[in-house]
């Protein structure tokens, strides 16, 4: 008999309350899978590990059995994890964090399709991907009228139930009551040629409902867990991580001088990471007051700017605390139900709010070419990290794009500024400034030209500087155009001789 729970009150959906594995069994193979989740945030846990269990009891009768597998972003052990490593996933999209799958796509097992997080609702709601057979979202609450209360992510959710033929509900205990009332679900996009404008002018604004609709028709199972989020431990910010802060501050303040932009600044953005909780950690000895945040995850960083009253007011799209920022935050969580906003990642990621708010992103890259294009995704142009995620929805429609990273990475031995980068997810176009631990490179107005030697005189690393602008100086010579000078047989060859040797140092 399947645990039920006190958080389901509508009696219809109560009566389909069942075991994880019962859910499972509902699942066919080849299926395609709407699920909750982002950044280890709302994911289900107990159905994709009973699925998961399904598809071993199948291989080990020779039954092949793989399911593709759509999120909000990044899920957890009990979704990534136990899927990847009973090898049962097809197509996995759009964004994803987790170790063992990382592996499956590295070595060819799974497909992965890197897309930006605003693109994936409308690429699903087109119809351009297949049709979603069922989606598998996790709840705080169902409520008497059959009113839904999310999780602690909204993600995908909405274009998932929309979308899918068949419904499964995971209500999870873990996650606190007191969320009801932080979600702000809009109704109101269509799709082209029908759509309007969204009418959301200012960050903090609620233009929806707190909760999800879900047509009782298509739901076909609830399960009940107790399993809490993935929480990623929190790292103290490191040296390299502070000073790439202190650049930042120290620009910002003098855009506020140059009248630029409020001492409220406009709308933050900030990704996820150790350099990303820096910066929002130093803005609390920053100058600036009633500061607010569009974003997409909320970091222990942002929460503690409220908690210090620097930050006004904060819009996302999925909490991602660490252990002790769960431990701490959740139970007060309420207390936060007018400051802060939880929205579907088609308004969180949004390019025409973006760009209406001025938003200023903070992203991390793995690496940056001398011209301005950043790499973010791959390893030596070949290996996925995570995937875009939502950087380019920012970076592109940014009022001020930053992407940040420690000048060197794996002990020295590789320079994030290199020659030309060895994959491109944002392009010369679309960020505004380039910052390392050695400095800030303010590319705005600037010629490939002219952003080459800043970028390699303000954020290279003195132990890789000369050999850039050797590179450089012999390509402005050498290159048969003189716009953007590159000498092709050589732009890669610091990936190659790290490849080779272990390090990119001649
Ligand atoms: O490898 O773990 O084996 O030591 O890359 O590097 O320095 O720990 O950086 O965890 O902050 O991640 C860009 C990947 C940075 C992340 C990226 C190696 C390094 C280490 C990780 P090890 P760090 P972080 C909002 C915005 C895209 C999505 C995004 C990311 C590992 O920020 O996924 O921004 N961004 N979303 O040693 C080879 C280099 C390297 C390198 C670092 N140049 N070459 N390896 N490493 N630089 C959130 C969402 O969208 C959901």
């Amino acid at each position: 008999m399947a645990a039920t729970s006190s958080r389901i009150l509508n009696s219809t959906l109560a009566k389909l309350v069942m075991s994880a594995e019962e859910a499972a069994a509902l699942i066919q193979p080849g299926s395609i899978l709407g699920m909750s989740g982002f950044t280890g945030s709302g994911y289900p846990k107990a159905v994709p590990t009973a699925l998961a269990e399904r598809i071993t009891a199948a291989n080990e009768k020779g039954q092949g059995f793989k399911v593709s597998v759509f999120t909000g972003a990044s899920t957890g052990p009990e979704l990534d994890g136990a899927l990847a490593i009973v090898d049962g996933v097809n197509l996995r999209l759009p964004y994803n964090g987790d170790g063992e799958m990382r592996k499956r796509i590295n070595n060819g097992d799974a497909n992965y399709m890197d897309i930006h997080l605003s693109h994936v609702a409308q690429l699903v709601d087109y119809g351009f991907l297949g049709k979603m057979d069922t989606a598998i979202i996790e709840v705080t609450a169902i409520l008497e009228d059959g009113r839904v209360v999310p999780s602690s992510s909204m993600g995908n959710n909405t274009t998932w139930i929309n979308r899918a033929d068949k419904i499964i509900l995971e209500v999870n205990s873990d996650q606190p009551l007191e969320l009801e009332g932080m979600h702000d679900v809009y109704y109101g996009l269509g799709i082209p040629p029908n759509r309007t404008p969204i009418p959301l002018v200012r960050s903090d604004q609620r233009i929806g409902t707190p909760y999800l609709k879900v047509p009782m028709e298509k739901v076909i199972a609830v399960v009940c867990t107790d399993i809490g989020d993935r929480a990623s431990p929190f790292k103290a910010p490191d040296e390299a991580s502070r000073k790439i802060a202190g650049h930042i501050i120290n620009f910002l303040e003098s855009e506020v001088k140059k009248g630029h932009m409020p001492s409220t600044l406009f709308p933050l953005q900030s990704g996820v990471g150790n350099i990303a909780n820096a910066v929002l950690f130093a803005l609390e000895a920053a100058p600036f007051e009633g500061m607010t945040a569009y974003t997409e995850v909320i970091q222990d960083g942002m929460v503690h700017l409220l908690d210090k009253g620097k930050l006004a007011s904060l819009s996302a799209t999925a909490f991602s605390l660490s252990p002790e920022g769960i431990e701490k935050i959740m139970p007060r969580i309420g207390s936060y139900r007018n400051q802060i906003v939880i929205r579907q990642q088609e308004i969180s990621n949004n390019p025409e709010i973006i760009r209406r708010l001025g938003v200023l992103s903070m992203n991390a890259m793995i690496e940056g070419d001398i011209y301005g294009n950043v790499n973010s995704t791959h390893m030596m142009g070949c290996s996925m990290q995570n995937g875009i995620g939502g950087s380019g929805d920012f970076t592109r429609n940014a009022c001020i794009s930053f992407m940040m990273a420690p000048s060197t990475a794996k002990g020295g031995a590789i320079s994030t500024i290199v020659p030309m980068v060895s994959h491109v997810d944002h392009t010369e176009h679309d960020l505004q400034v380039m910052v390392t631990d050695q400095g800030l490179a303010d590319l705005r107005g600037r010629s490939p030209k002219q952003r080459a030697q800043l970028i390699i005189e303000n954020c290279s690393h003195p132990d890789f500087r000369p050999a850039l602008r050797d590179y450089y100086n012999r390509a402005e010579k050498l290159a048969p155009g003189k716009h953007t000078p590159h000498l092709l047989d050589e732009s890669l060859s610091w990936h190659s001789r790290f490849l080779r040797t272990g390090s990119m140092l001649a």
